[in-house]
């Protein structure tokens, strides 16, 4: 235990999620008073989360009387989905209770090393490839926090592990106070967030607090062509572009230094950001005390996971690629220049506070015709008239009929929207289900 437990303290916890379910569930098994305040009005959140929640104990408040609450607290733990700025969280730091984020929640309860891996994009890719492949060369792990399970459930659990492999966001880094991951991964920056961030360099603070903590005898797996601030912690440096970096390609092998660890052929991970997420493994394990001849293993056998460039089916000649878990441009951009065809590009969702002008010169170059879907589906053909052919569909249903339709032999139909999913789906992976489905019901 890294700070005392909560015996008998009043804490709030905001959002009624995942995460504010997991810290309050592990708050209550150290003894806290528990009240969990959500937004939402509660026939619209989970019958089954907040059931429990009382179950155990956890006081729940929900719509306009969350914003208004007034009861004294000890402490506030905010959901990564909560903004810093909103009524709701200022409620609580405006009357200078101390506010933590969820992220720094669990780590101060569970006293076992941490792995963070950030980075704008391959952050979920990556952490999996070190969790898969600790977990094949006997060190213990799990794959959590931004991936799905959140630090504070993996905290309440205890189990025995050898390490954490943690995903964080900015949207968790924002709300640290002690947080020191023994290793820090830092893969690559773009814009993106910027319906929650003032600005891109707001984003980027954000994210950088992952190095805060650290010290000389912490590593930072950082990725060479990113310009970063002098930081504490020894660096490890990787990229597929720069012949500069620790780890780097050469001869179609990724090397350290000059030895040849890992041919590419020999990966069914495809595309150069993909190369760079397995190097920044490579260099994790190697900070681990990991051989070489140990990690490329279990490396070479990782089967990438669904909605990042999977390929679902060839329809008469026409690839069919979904890779809805593109929810920013940078994303997109590396689908577009991992396709080697004519690309029919389907894009387009929620409204994040940016515009596609930055990948206009990329689809005038890689793509015939683009099917625009959601929110900005408007936004977006003002961005590219001129640089590809460019309609508005009126649902996913109605995209991928239109991209059926259009499609010649050789060509590959990419779903690649670009922005997040809210919109019109519950998440990129309901969105890459229906596309997945969609084709697969294609005649032939
Ligand atoms: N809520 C409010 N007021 C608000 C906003 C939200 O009360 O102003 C409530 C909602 O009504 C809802 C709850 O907060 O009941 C949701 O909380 P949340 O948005 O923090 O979502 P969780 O279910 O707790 O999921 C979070 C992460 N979500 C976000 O960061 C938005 C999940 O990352 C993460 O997997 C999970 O914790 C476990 O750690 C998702 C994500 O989209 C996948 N992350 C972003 C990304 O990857 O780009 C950062």
């Amino acid at each position: 235990m890294k700070n005392g437990r909560y015996e008998n303290q009043n804490i709030a916890v905001v959002g009624a999620g995942l995460s504010g379910s997991a810290a309050a569930l592990l708050l209550r098994s150290e003894g806290a008073q528990v009240t969990v305040l959500d937004s939402a009005e509660e026939k619209n959140l989970l019958k089954s989360t907040i059931d429990n929640l009382r179950t155990h104990g956890v006081r729940v408040i929900c719509g306009a009387a969350a914003d208004e609450d007034s009861a004294a607290y000890h402490m506030a733990i905010l959901s990564p989905g909560i903004d810093p700025a909103s009524r709701l969280a200022r409620n609580f730091s405006s009357r200078g209770i101390e506010t933590i984020g969820e992220l720094e929640l669990g780590w101060r309860s569970y006293d076992v090393p941490v792995i963070a891996v950030t980075g704008t994009n391959g952050k979920t890719t990556t952490s999996e490839l070190l969790a898969q492949m600790l977990n094949a060369c006997g060190q213990r792990t799990i794959a959590c926090g931004n991936i799905g399970k959140p630090l504070s459930e993996v905290a309440r659990e205890k189990q025995p592990f050898d390490v954490l492999t943690v995903e964080v966001s900015s949207f968790q880094l924002e709300a640290i106070r002690s947080f020191r991951p023994s290793i820090s991964l830092w893969l690559n920056f773009a814009p993106d967030h910027l319906d929650r961030y003032r600005s891109v360099s707001d984003y980027r603070a954000a994210k950088l607090r992952i190095f805060e903590n650290q010290t000389e005898t912490d590593v930072a797996v950082v990725n060479a062509i990113e310009k970063l601030p002098a930081i504490c912690p020894r660096e490890i440096t990787f990229s597929a572009y720069a012949d500069q970096a620790d780890f780097r390609v050469s001869q179609g092998a990724i090397v350290y230094h000059d030895e040849t660890i890992l041919r590419l052929a020999d990966t069914k991970l495809r595309g150069l950001h993909n190369i760079e997420n397995l190097m920044a493994t490579l260099a994790a394990g190697m900070a681990r005390g990991l051989s070489f001849a140990e990690m490329v293993p279990p490396l070479s056998a990782y089967q990438p996971r669904p909605h990042r460039c999977e390929f679902v089916r060839d329809v008469g000649g026409v690839g069919y690629v979904n890779d809805s878990k593109a929810t920013n441009l940078d994303a997109v951009d590396k689908a577009l220049r991992a396709q080697n065809k004519p690309v029919i590009l389907i894009a387009g969702g929620k409204n994040k506070g940016f515009s596609f002008d930055p990948l206009r010169s990329l689809v005038n170059e890689k793509v015939r015709s683009t099917i625009l879907i959601g929110e900005m589906a408007e936004s977006i053909r003002r961005s590219w008239s001129g640089a590809a052919e460019c309609e508005i569909a009126s649902s996913l249903a109605d995209a991928v009929e239109r991209a059926h339709a259009s499609a010649r032999p050789g060509e590959v139909v990419l779903f690649s929207p670009g922005t997040s999913s809210f919109d019109m789906f519950k998440s990129y992976g309901d969105r890459g289900d229906q596309f997945r489905a969609l084709v697969r019901a294609l005649p032939k």
